[in-house]
């Protein structure tokens, strides 16, 4: 039989990246010649080798890889810079049997986060770090790092890093390798072919050794930042070769793997009592309120949008919050993103009755679009048959979407009727309930003292009003 050779990503990748709602890509948004994507791609081939992509947790740091979340098919946690050592621990140690991987860049490891990867490494974390030396911050432009080289020019060393006044470069391998309690320590390149199969080697030893709960490994990869060290790809490489490997020698530094015992450490088990300590909680209570068994819409995954300023979150929290008095399970994301200097604030909220996996929103089955931008942005995502409400009052342009139901509802002029903006959120909530037949209107009403609590009874009054207004303006208007 003839041999075929099928070309394929790896299975520990996502075949297809949502970078943003909408943006779908078959590529990584690394620059040419970075070696971010090889050694993605040599632990994405060992996850899949090993069958660990469903037992793996990636956490992922800031940096050029802070988007490593939307590549592997693994379990992702992206994180607070330098803190992936610390959340690494908290994920490992409360799901042992779990692979977990630290993938860090030397700013984030060596700078921000140093004082985290020592304490990780003392304590023997069971965990593979990933740590990817390029010399440089790749991802805010081109700054020194920890391992900038000495006379390297960078963008805060224009003149070369002058160790008499920033240092020597720090060699991590070493420094990790003075701690007692990690197994493997090695530092490899990317500077070539040959180089790059020992990464491989030494990817995979530390992923077996998490997966087999050997404790701590620290796998440095000197790696290519064309953009940053401003050379192209090939350049990159010689550099690496010529410059980096003389300051930071390859090789490793300690294996003890194999006669390394196991880690076993008791898993932390936080129980309703103890629960009930922090968090002050009187007693769970099963919902009492009757659920509508033939609503509408289901399963709700919302976004809402608009300005800032204009309730959006509220509109979000108050309807989580009356799902959940209804005993549904439900999640509230707000996304405090460059968009609230202007453009578009919003939330993603999900209301069901399974267990809630990711509480990003990324494809709607329900929008409620309070301006222009907010239409444009998110009516692309949504999925057939949903449910669309926007704010007539300020958008004027219709829709484009003819396979989801269109709610033309002047949100913020019911409001402006009432005598105050600001219940425009509420009008929302109620025009939510009509359409989805999910809550009750005289409910929400009853409840809105436990949502506002400490709040005059005239504002009160007017929210409650703004609900029923918001519900009846869709049942007088619309067949649901
Ligand atoms: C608390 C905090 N401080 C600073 C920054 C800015 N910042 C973003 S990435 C980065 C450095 C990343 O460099 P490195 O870890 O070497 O990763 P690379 O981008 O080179 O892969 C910095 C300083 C930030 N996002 N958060």
């Amino acid at each position: 039989m003839e041999k075929k050779t099928v070309l394929r990503k790896p299975k520990g990748f996502i075949d297809v990246y949502k970078h943003k709602p909408g943006a779908e890509k078959d590529r990584t948004h690394y620059c040419p010649g970075c070696g971010h994507g090889i050694l993605h791609k040599l632990i994405a081939e060992a996850l899949e080798d090993f069958d660990l992509v469903e037992k793996t947790i990636i956490i992922s740091p800031v940096g050029c890889s802070v988007f490593a979340y939307y590549y592997f098919h693994t379990g992702n946690l992206q994180v607070a810079h330098g803190r992936a050592p610390a959340v690494a621990t908290a994920v490992s140690r409360a799901n042992p049997d779990s692979v977990v991987i630290s993938y860090q860049g030397d700013g984030d490891l060596a700078a921000i986060g140093g004082n985290n990867i020592h304490q990780a490494a003392n304590r023997g974390e069971n965990m593979a770090v990933f740590f990817v030396n390029n010399a440089i911050y790749g991802m805010t432009g081109g700054q020194m790092a920890p391992t900038t080289l000495e006379g390297q020019k960078t963008t805060t060393t224009p003149y070369g890093r002058n160790v008499k006044t920033d240092g020597y470069p720090i060699q991590v391998c070493e420094l990790i390798n003075t701690f007692t309690a990690p197994v493997y320590v090695t530092r490899t390149s990317l500077q070539d072919m040959a180089n790059i199969r020992k990464t491989r080697t030494a990817v995979r030893k530390a992923i077996m050794n998490a997966k087999n709960k050997k404790g701590f490994s620290f796998v440095e990869v000197l790696s290519m930042c064309p953009s940053g060290w401003k050379k192209d790809s090939l350049q990159s490489q010689q550099w690496i070769k010529e410059s980096m490997v003389p300051r930071f020698p390859l090789g490793v530094l300690r294996d003890i793997s194999e006669e390394a015992e196991t880690i076993e450490r008791p898993v932390p088990v936080m129980g309703h009592e103890e629960v009930k300590k922090i968090f002050g909680y009187s007693e769970f209570k099963a919902s009492t309120i009757q659920k509508n068994t033939e609503a509408n819409l289901e399963k709700i995954s919302l976004r809402v949008s608009g300005f800032g300023g204009q309730g959006i979150m509220s509109t979000g929290i108050v309807l989580a919050n009356v799902g959940m008095e209804y005993g549904y399970n439900v999640s509230w994301l707000p996304s405090y993103g460059p968009e609230m200097r202007g453009g578009t604030a919003n939330c993603s909220v999900k209301i069901q009755e399974d267990t809630i996996g990711a509480s990003e929103v990324t494809e709607p089955n329900m929008i409620i679009a309070m301006n222009q931008p907010s239409l444009e942005k998110f009516e692309n995502i949504m999925v057939p048959g949903g449910a669309l409400m926007y704010n007539s009052t300020l958008i004027d342009i219709e829709p484009t979407r003819n396979d989801v139901d269109i709610y033309k509802v002047p949100i913020t002029g019911i409001a402006d009727e009432l005598g105050d903006t600001r219940v425009q959120s509420m009008v929302s909530v109620g025009a939510f309930a009509a359409i989805t037949g999910l809550f009750d209107p005289e409910e929400i009403v009853s409840l809105i003292p436990s949502l506002f609590t400490g709040k005059p009874d005239k504002v009160l009054k007017m929210n409650e009003e703004a609900v029923l207004r918001g519900y009846n303006y869709v049942t007088e208007n619309f067949s649901v």
